[in-house]
């Protein structure tokens, strides 16, 4: 595969490479990562973007010259390799006062203390040039049922988002918000949970269209879900604002694996409907590939880098492969014998209705199902072409 260049549109989150490795049962196994060698590696590396929270780049707590002293720095490393900023986020769920969450905390002065902590931070982001706006709700949640009115939480989550949609409009910012979801961890259950649970609560919100999702691979297979049929319905609905590649294998704790270092195949997939759309065709996808990954424990800080560039290395090996897949006779011929095409196709007519159809005597009176039920669709040949180009023996 060719070597990353900018045009390739990949990013890290600055807590990605520069997480110490603390993990609930063992302290950290390497140094603090300086955010200004960070940009300089990934840059080196071929990244284009670098995203972070408020406290990854400045310490929780730090005074305004010290905010401005670190943003400063950033900023002149920004300069020197040119990357980018495309997205920013909050971070509210280290700090203890965060511990039952923040825009839903049952505490209404954590509630009023989050937003601003989001409000600061989004003026920032808009400083910087980004235009996504990430919030993970990591905290919002609960452990016990009794614990948490859930109705009355997702009123004040709506509240928050609508807030701060109102005041990017008003600041004129041109940056939209984009939901991660995820089902638990650190909570025992976390609100908005999937993909689908965040779709239907945007639609609940007062600009919907300023607000979209930032689905990680590993969240949603965390919940036994499909990832690529997620992120394919997210496209679908023009909700995918941004996403956050990386590995996990099975229902578990969340790995944050190096991206295809999990589902392989089901990572295939996904790149394949990145880049290609899928069987007619097109790039799907033009945003950032943001990995947010966590460099295993068991890495120094050479690993780090290396780990890095298996994620770009990675997403570029799948994306020759869905070309060459894609390319391929044998599997156009597959595709439509399979019938994968003739989805695109409207089941009626054009200006048939329902009585057309109900006059139409082939589709049921002269329509054979057990015939039409012994057919195969040759599902498994298709699938073997894919896993043969996966593995470059096509
Ligand atoms: C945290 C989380 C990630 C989110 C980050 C953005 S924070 O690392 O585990 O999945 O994308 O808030
Ligand atoms: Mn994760
Ligand atoms: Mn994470
Ligand atoms: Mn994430």
């Amino acid at each position: 595969a060719p070597s990353p260049t900018p045009a390739d549109k990949f990013s890290f989150g600055l807590w990605t490479v520069g997480w110490p490795a603390r993990d609930p049962f063992g302290d950290a196994t390497r140094p603090e990562l300086d955010a200004v060698e960070a940009v300089h590696r990934l840059a080196e590396l071929g990244a284009y973007g670098i995203t972070f929270h408020d406290d990854d780049l400045v310490p929780f707590g730090a005074d305004a010259a010290t905010r401005d002293q670190h943003i400063a720095r950033f900023r002149k490393a920004l300069d020197e390799t040119g990357l980018v900023v495309p997205m920013v986020t909050t971070n509210l769920f280290t700090h203890p006062v965060f511990k039952d969450g923040g825009f839903t905390s049952n505490d209404r002065d954590i509630r009023r203390y989050a937003l601003r902590k989001v409000l600061r931070n989004v003026d920032l982001a808009a400083e910087l040039g980004a235009r996504t706006f990430v919030m993970w709700g990591g905290r919002e949640g609960a452990e016990y049922d009794v614990a948490k009115d859930v109705r009355a939480a997702l009123d004040r989550y709506r509240e928050a988002v609508d807030l701060l949609c109102q005041y990017v409009v008003d600041q004129g910012y041109d940056l939209r918000f984009a939901l991660e979801p995820k089902p638990n961890e650190p909570r025992g259950d976390i609100l908005l949970p999937t993909v689908g649970h965040a779709l239907a609560f945007i639609s609940t919100l007062a600009r919907p269209e300023m607000v979209g999702l930032n689905p990680e691979v590993g969240h949603e297979q965390m919940a036994g879900l499909n990832f690529a049929h997620g992120i394919a319905q997210a496209l679908w609905q023009g909700k995918l604002f941004h996403i956050d590649l990386n590995g996990q294998r099975g229902i578990k704790y969340d790995q944050d694996l190096v991206f295809g270092h999990g589902d392989l195949l089901n990572a295939f997939a996904l790149v394949d409907l990145l880049e290609n759309g899928g069987p007619n065709g097109g790039p799907a996808y033009d945003g950032p590939r943001h990995f947010d990954y966590k460099p295993s424990r068991t890495e120094d800080m050479t690993g780090v880098w290396a780990s890095a560039a298996a994620n770009m290395r990675t997403y570029l090996l799948l994306k020759e492969r869905a070309a060459a897949f894609r390319a391929d006779p044998e599997v156009a011929e597959a595709l439509a014998a399979s019938k994968v095409t003739e989805l695109a196709t409207p089941t009626l007519n054009p200006g048939e209705g329902y009585a057309d159809l109900l006059a139409d005597r082939s589709a049921f009176e002269e329509f054979d199902p057990d015939a039409a039920g012994a057919k195969g669709f040759g599902f498994v040949r298709l699938n073997q072409l894919a896993v043969e180009h996966l593995l470059g023996a096509r």
